[in-house]
């Protein structure tokens, strides 16, 4: 059995939890928050049978797409200064980043 870690854009959350759970995956929806553009974004947690892991990625990559997001970035006005001016910079974000990891137990209490 495999968990697997999806983080994708919230505007693709909702179409991949939608077509998640009427292909019967069992999912959870995290709100969680990048790194780098510490904007929102959602992490949805699948576990699965090995034999449908590929089925899992298939839907995961038709609900997600890439998008260009500008982010503010500070760049030195100069070396020795110290003095930071802002400047935007493009980033291509998703569509999605996928973990895949080995599940050891699956238990329910
Ligand atoms: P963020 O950390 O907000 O990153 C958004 C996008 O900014 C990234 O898109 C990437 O294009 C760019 N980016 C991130 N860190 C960068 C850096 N140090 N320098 C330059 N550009 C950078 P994605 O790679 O598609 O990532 C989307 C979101 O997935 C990330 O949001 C983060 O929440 C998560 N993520 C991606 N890789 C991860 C990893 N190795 N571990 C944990 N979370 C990850």
């Amino acid at each position: 059995m495999k968990l697997v870690i999806a983080i994708v854009h919230d505007e693709d959350a909702k179409s991949l939890l939608e077509e998640l759970t009427t292909s019967e995956f069992r999912v959870t929806k995290l709100a969680s928050t990048g790194g780098f553009l510490k904007a929102g974004n959602t992490t949805v947690l699948v576990g699965v049978e090995d034999n449908e892991l590929d089925r899992l990625k298939e839907i995961i990559g038709e609900n997600c797409q890439s998008r260009k997001e500008m982010v503010t970035s500070p760049a030195p006005v100069s070396g020795t200064t110290g003095v930071f001016i802002p400047y935007p910079v493009e980033v291509t974000v998703g569509g999605a980043t996928v973990f895949v990891v080995d599940v050891e137990d699956y238990i329910k209490l």
